[in-house]
């Protein structure tokens, strides 16, 4: 017998190999999200603010008077470049040295202006910055972390546009286990797993958030968190260096619209972790074999009902598997209820 989807039920996801639990019978009627008067925007330039153009970092380096987007090695690194090859065998405290580099990324000069909020040339010109960090580290390192955490609730305390690049001589465990179900998958089903569901999610249109011709951004089946996004490419394509002119020029205005979304939905700079999967690199760079790959970004943002009310992941969460009430078709249909062109504050 088929799973009732109205009733609880457990979904699979295939490039994790996790499960997460849907209560969609806790849902009641569906809500509309309470929305909070806007928070005050934040001005343009911050004499305080430690990535504006001009400004002294807390390590005593002075920003230059950057106008587009701005790189710079992470005065805190988290991992160090020169490490010996060391590692403790021990089946209860193994250990091994881990070598890699930190970068920031500042988007934009305005210190005010996130995402959403820049013009479509703007996050072009952050597309390409990634693509090239990705080309640049990815031919020293054997993994090239691209992220952004944005919003108080999400740890960052600093409003001014900014990612982060991990470039690492490991592969991380989220990376791993990516690689090994999508190699899975094309084993088994002679196919990529994110192009054939892109094609299914097209098909049944019910979780679509946006789309356009190269690109689509869906709540996935399998999401965990209340309005958990996958930006997939409706093209093969193994990492950001191969995408072409027009493939760059169509995934930036996906990104604004997306992030539009997101804003609009409570009224609030929607906080969020997201990055971007992509083939890793080494350790067999000199043969990869990458053909199962498919470049990919995960949105995580921890809001639930409103620019406060926030979900967290605690409980049967940390000791069992995630759980949700809202079932992502639902935050689908709430996310496209919203616009995808005008922003809030314009
Ligand atoms: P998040 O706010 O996204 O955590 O990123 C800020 C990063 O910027 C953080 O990793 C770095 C921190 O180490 N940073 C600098 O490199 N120089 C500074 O002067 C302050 C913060
Ligand atoms: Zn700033």
């Amino acid at each position: 017998m088929a799973v009732d989807f109205a009733r609880p039920h457990r979904r699979y996801n295939p490039l994790t190999g996790g499960w997460v639990q849907v209560s969609p019978q806790r849902m009641g009627r569906p809500w509309q999200g309470e929305v909070s008067p806007p928070d005050p925007p934040p001005p343009s330039y911050d004499p305080a603010c430690y990535l504006c153009p001009g400004n002294t970092r807390v390590g005593g380096e002075v920003n230059p008077a950057y106008d587009g987007v701005y790189v710079f090695d992470n005065d805190f690194p988290a991992l160090a470049e020169d490490q010996p090859v060391e590692t403790n065998h021990d089946p209860l405290f193994h250990a091994e040295a881990s070598a890699g580099l930190c970068r920031v990324i500042c988007f934009s000069p305005d210190h005010s202006k996130s995402l959403p909020q820049l013009p479509l040339a703007g996050i072009r010109a952050v597309i390409d910055v990634w693509a090239a960090q990705t080309e640049e580290l990815g031919a020293r390192f054997g993994s090239v972390q691209i992220f952004e955490n944005k919003g108080a609730m999400m740890g960052c305390s600093n409003p001014h546009p900014h990612g982060q690049i991990w470039a690492t001589a490991h592969w991380g465990l989220e990376v791993a286990r990516e690689d090994q179900n999508l190699r899975q998958y094309r084993e088994w089903h002679d196919g990529s797993m994110l192009l054939d569901t892109a094609t299914r999610e097209i098909a049944a249109s019910e979780r679509v958030v946006e789309i356009n011709d190269d690109w689509l951004a869906i709540v996935p089946f399998w999401a965990a968190w209340p309005f958990e996004t996958l930006l997939l490419p409706r093209f093969a394509v193994q990492r950001m260096p191969q995408l072409t002119t027009d493939q760059r020029a169509s995934l930036a205005s996906i990104l604004k619209a997306l992030t539009t979304r997101y804003d609009n939905l409570f009224q609030t700079s929607f906080p969020y972790s997201m990055g971007w999967h992509q083939a890793p690199y080494g350790p067999d760079s000199l043969s990869p074999d990458i053909d199962h790959w498919q470049l990919h970004a995960h949105f995580y943002p921890p809001l639930l009902r409103s620019a406060e009310v926030r979900k967290f992941m605690v409980g049967y969460e940390m000791l069992a598997e995630p759980q949700r009430d809202l079932t992502p078709e639902r935050a689908a249909e709430m996310l496209r209820a919203v616009s995808g062109l005008v922003h809030y504050r314009a």
